[in-house]
């Protein structure tokens, strides 16, 4: 069997058991640990000097292979052009785009120098996984060096339509970089409509799409390659249990003792400005406006732990939020109530889960989202017999799929005041309906299928393309 190579910006942390972070981490691992093989990316760590090393930690099958950037690099691959160009377009917010021609040289020139590290730990064999926006130009660096094992690329965020495509000067070198993989996922239908839009206007490229079954075939830039949608899922099972375990645990049993039985929405995202938390507010404030029977009844909890915190769109974001939830607490507040509990941290996956399961309504309104994996924890946390509501963005790609929570369009705060007015409201038959007809989505479409059909479409293509050169040569050429 072949070896996995994963290839992503971070590599998950990883502890006696696995990985810490769940999903899609401990998907990844089971899929490395039953192949044998590698995870290659940034270490998270910043050098202020001296020159980046490689780390190489072996648990059993499975090799970690982490290293370090130098300031510059970071400044301008991961905060400049991945997280200030690349991500505020992918998200369609083309009035957030800063874009600086050093940066994305800096961002090819980290690509080309990590795929430099990862060659000579190379074997021909080797099916490579690369994921997300940050090494989109990874595959072109690899093919560069003269590797030609199987490369596949998993894009997390959305693909923007063309138009909002094209506000990113480097547009073209970016999607001709794609075109070096021999597969790419999307998130949804929507995702791979896009790219294969630009791939047609664009690129006077052709794409031969099918109905979905199998992947569609591209002929752009003299190259070929194949995309589709695998939208990506969790593990629900686990996640009921993690819910139930923890729903005993002290951080529940205080939040019940504090809302003093009233109802519970709830929301969990990385504080971003695509998640849309002002809007989000502002439909809760709008609630308590129109319907004062709602007034001490219900308690709204985000929790939103910073991310990206050295960047200043994120600094923004925090400061409107911090303005907006005192607003409104201050215009509502009782002595015995507070309507907005905002909370800045991180949690372990249990207590969310446990917490997912005591609320009544998941509330999850992202602007735009790849998928949002929330969303699907949410559901999956769920007690069967007297299941919460969950309102979710028509932006968000988990509603391709969950068409059974209430859809509501994220800058509409009365429709979103609504729903949430419907969510708190809905009988016990409802809510158990619409709860089936969602996990029963998420056990068909889990995290392990989701992978495995990734995986498969990958070395499908192998039978069809003999690999006449091999890596070896390659490895040479760049060590040297
Ligand atoms: P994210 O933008 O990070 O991921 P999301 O899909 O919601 O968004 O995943 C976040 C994960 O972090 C979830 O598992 C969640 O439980 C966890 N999390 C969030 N807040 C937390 C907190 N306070 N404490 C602990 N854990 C917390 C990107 C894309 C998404 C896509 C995923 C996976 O932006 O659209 O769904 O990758 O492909």
């Amino acid at each position: 069997m072949s070896r996995l190579i994963i290839v992503s910006n971070r590599v998950a942390p990883i502890s006696e058991g696995g990985p810490a972070a769940g999903g899609l981490a401990v998907g990844v691992y089971d899929a490395l640990k039953e192949t044998g093989g590698m995870w290659f990316g940034w270490s998270g760590e910043v050098l202020s000097s001296g020159q980046p090393q490689i780390q190489l930690v072996e648990h059993g099958p499975v090799t970690f292979a982490t290293v370090g950037l130098a300031r510059r690099d970071y400044d301008q691959y991961y905060r400049g052009f991945s997280n200030a160009t690349l991500w505020p377009a992918f998200h369609y917010r083309a009035d957030l785009v800063h874009y600086d021609r050093h940066e994305f040289e800096g961002y090819r020139r980290v690509n080309a120098w990590l795929a430099g590290h990862l060659v000579p730990l190379l074997r021909d064999d080797d099916v490579i996984w690369v994921h997300d926006y940050h090494l989109i130009p990874f595959a072109e660096a690899l093919r560069e060096a003269g590797v030609k094992n199987r490369i596949g690329f998993f894009l997390h965020i959305p693909f923007p339509a063309a138009q909002v495509l094209l506000s990113v000067p480097p547009h073209r070198d970016l999607v001709k970089a794609l075109c070096a993989f021999d597969l790419l996922g999307f998130q949804t239908r929507p995702d791979l409509r896009a790219f294969c839009d630009y791939i047609v206007h664009e690129a006077a490229g052709q794409v031969d799409d099918t109905d979905g079954t199998q992947p569609a075939s591209i002929r752009a830039f003299g190259r070929s390659l194949r995309a589709a949608a695998y939208p990506i899922g969790v593990y629900p099972d686990e996640i009921a249990q993690l819910a139930k375990a923890g729903s005993r645990g002290k951080p529940v049993r205080t939040m019940k003792a504090t809302l003093h039985d009233r109802q519970l929405i709830m929301s969990v995202d990385r504080l971003d400005y695509s998640k849309g938390l002002v809007e989000r507010f502002r439909a809760f404030e709008r609630l308590l406006d129109r319907s004062p029977a709602f007034r001490n009844r219900v308690s709204f909890v985000q929790i939103a732990p910073p991310t990206r915190a050295d960047m200043h769109a994120y600094q923004d974001i925090r400061l409107r939020l911090e303005a907006e939830s005192g607003r409104i607490n201050g215009r509502f507040a009782e002595f015995d109530w507070t309507p907005i509990r905002y909370i800045h941290r991180q949690y372990e996956r249990q207590v969310l889960a446990a917490l997912f399961r005591q609320s009544h309504v998941g509330y999850v309104t992202p602007l735009r989202d790849g998928m949002n994996l929330v969303a699907k924890e949410y559901v999956s946390a769920q007690d069967p017999d007297d299941p919460g509501v969950l309102v979710l963005s028509q932006f968000a790609g988990a509603a391709q799929e969950l068409t059974a929570a209430l859809i509501v369009n994220p800058i509409d705060v009365d429709g979103m005041a609504d729903a949430l007015g419907e969510a708190l409201a809905m009988p016990l038959a409802e809510r158990r309906a619409r709860y089936r007809d969602m996990i029963a989505q998420l056990r068909d479409n889990n995290v392990s299928i989701w992978r495995d059909n990734f995986l498969r479409d990958l070395n499908r293509g192998a039978a069809d393309k003999p690999r006449a050169v091999r890596a070896r040569a390659a490895r040479k050429a760049v060590v040297a």
